[in-house]
């Protein structure tokens, strides 16, 4: 990916997931905007991006962060909004773990409160360890935490499943959460 796909791709996240008010754009219902309109307020604000460019980042991009509507005339973030927005995702039955990366100094709150939404709008949880570790690395060494999903599914906490594979919850009471054994 060249480096101006990934600051389109960070100019993106940052107005449809965050800021869209800034760039004069409204999230319609399930946080999708019209490319037409992104592109003309991206110009505007004297960030020009040509519809082949953002193209190639929903097609590149290593998360796939990004995804069109079936009209492929509307964009949205799959996921990590921290604006209000309404997904419109269904819930789904989540596999019997989950996993969160998160480094040690966030340690001692989590197992007390539990897993919180911080400034996003959902608690975000990886299906396998791999990815919690990369999500953890962002902040320095990894811990994994691993979440009984199926006994908080079973308790009625509800789950949904972004369109790139992040399971999105409320909260993760502490009572669902341990440490993985290394
Ligand atoms: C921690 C990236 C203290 C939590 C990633 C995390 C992911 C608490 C931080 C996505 C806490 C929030 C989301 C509590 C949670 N006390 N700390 N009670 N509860 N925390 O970035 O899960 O690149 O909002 O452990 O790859 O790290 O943006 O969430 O460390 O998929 O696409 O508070 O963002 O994806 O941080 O990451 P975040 P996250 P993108």
């Amino acid at each position: 990916m060249s480096k101006r796909i990934v600051t389109i791709s960070k100019f993106m996240s940052k107005y449809l997931r965050h800021e869209p008010e800034a760039l004069g754009l409204n999230l319609e219902p399930g946080g999708w905007v019209l490319i037409a309109d992104l592109l003309e307020s991206a110009g505007k604000h004297g960030f020009t991006i040509t519809n082949e460019e953002l193209l190639q980042v929903v097609a590149e991009n290593d998360k796939k962060r990004f995804a069109l509507d079936e009209t492929a005339t509307k964009i949205r973030a799959n996921q990590g909004h921290s604006t209000s927005v309404d997904l419109q995702l269904a819930e789904a039955e989540p596999p019997p773990q989950l996993f969160h990366g998160t480094v040690s100094k966030f340690l001692d709150a989590i197992l007390v409160e539990g897993l919180k939404k911080m400034d996003r709008h959902d608690v975000h949880l990886s299906k396998d360890v791999l990815t919690a570790a990369k999500v953890g690395e962002r902040r320095g060494k990894p811990v994994i935490l691993v979440v009984d999903s199926g006994a908080m599914a079973s308790d009625g906490y509800k789950f949904r499943l972004s369109e790139n594979g992040v399971w999105l919850t409320d909260h993760v009471p502490p009572k669902y959460i341990r440490l993985m054994d290394t």
